[in-house]
């Protein structure tokens, strides 16, 4: 198709997906609109997302303690701590770490970051694994945080860190996952080192401040030509000049031990701290996001029992056949039937 009937053909398309969750400055001339921008189309989008995110919340409340809702308000994060009696923890690691089940692998710079989806057949084989992202802990904060009455996403992720003779890993520049409230959840099967890769959050960098709005808007105006590939794409980076502008604290660092549950609104700047050696962390993981602009939390078929588990399969082999159909190259690759802390397949 010639350029110009295609923009025509795609147009609709760009002006739909301003109600979703597209993020991307360079592949949506909408969303990059330097001109829509300067008028306030980005600000509109983050406005309503997190007022709409607000109300959820509200009526997810009862999902979790006050303590823990203080103290998520506060920071947009929640650390628990001993989240499991410890003898029952150990035994869940052990099974989990001699478990084989079929991974994928994905490659960032020197980091790998491997998964195993929670799919029916794991959670059939690890009844505790089930008990844990069922029980209330981990059913209510990621709702909470989340805002959504949704099952995440979840897997037990694998990072390998500095495996791999290239430039560092990208996801160690602090950045916004996207641009609204979107939950993502950690249960650390292994001590995490200070310099070994730890998860790190700049707290109470989830609000939407009157300096967070005027900072996203100047670089909504500039977004889509972006040097960096990621902030073009949608996910905002930030450097730590730029934090104490916006009045934010310097990041925590989650140097924790095992047994330790982080849920966190990745909409606050968050990254993964440098490794000054090449370290691995396990950790059950999941994720949720859903349209920002849905002004319910709940009537979500993916999160219905026997669709919820069997996400991860189909989207892993959904990208296998897009790419075997000469589409884009799957990122996930296939790392056969290993145990989570098996070293790395790919390199
Ligand atoms: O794994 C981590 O420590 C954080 C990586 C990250 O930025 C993310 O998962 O969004
Ligand atoms: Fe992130």
């Amino acid at each position: 198709m010639s350029l110009p009937l295609k923009n025509i053909v795609l147009a609709p398309l760009w002006a739909l997906s301003l109600l979703t969750p597209a993020k991307s400055f360079r592949d949506n001339p909408l969303i990059g609109s330097a001109r829509l921008n300067a008028w306030g189309l980005h600000e509109r989008r983050l406005r309503a997302a997190h007022a709409l995110a607000a109300w959820r919340r509200a009526r997810l409340a009862p999902l979790v303690s006050p303590e823990d809702r203080a103290a998520f308000d506060r920071d947009g994060f929640v650390v628990k701590r001993d989240v499991l009696p410890a003898a029952v923890f150990e035994r869940l690691r052990e099974r989990v770490l001699a478990h084989r089940a079929p991974a994928r692998e994905m490659v960032q710079g020197d980091t790998i970051t491997r998964r195993i989806a929670l799919d029916r057949p794991f959670l059939d084989a690890l009844t505790e694994v089930r008990e844990v992202i069922a029980g209330p802990l981990w059913h209510g904060l990621t709702r909470y945080v989340g805002s959504f009455d949704q099952e995440p996403v979840s897997y037990v992720q694998t990072i390998l860190s500095q495996v791999r003779a290239a430039p560092p890993d990208p996801q160690t520049h602090l950045h916004a996952d996207t641009f609204h409230p979107t939950v993502k959840a950690w249960l650390f099967l292994t001590d995490v080192q200070a310099d070994a890769g730890a998860f790190c959050y700049v707290p109470g960098s989830h609000r939407l401040s009157p300096e967070r709005l005027a900072w996203e808007r100047e670089l909504s105006l500039v977004a889509a030509r972006h040097a960096d590939r990621y902030t073009s794409r949608g996910s905002f980076r930030i450097t730590r000049d730029g934090l104490a502008a916006l009045g934010l604290p310097e990041p925590r660092l989650f140097d924790v031990p095992a047994n330790t549950m982080v849920v966190a609104d990745t909409f606050g700047f968050h990254a993964r701290g440098p490794a000054v050696r090449p370290s691995v962390r396990i950790e059950l993981w999941g994720y949720g996001r859903r349209n920002p602009f849905l002004p319910w939390t709940g009537l979500d078929p993916l999160s219905w029992p026997g669709i919820a588990e069997a996400r991860t399969p189909v989207y892993w082999r959904a990208m296998d056949l897009r790419e075997r159909w000469g589409g884009k190259r799957s990122p996930w690759r296939d790392a056969g039937h290993i145990t989570p802390d098996a070293p790395p397949v790919l390199r």
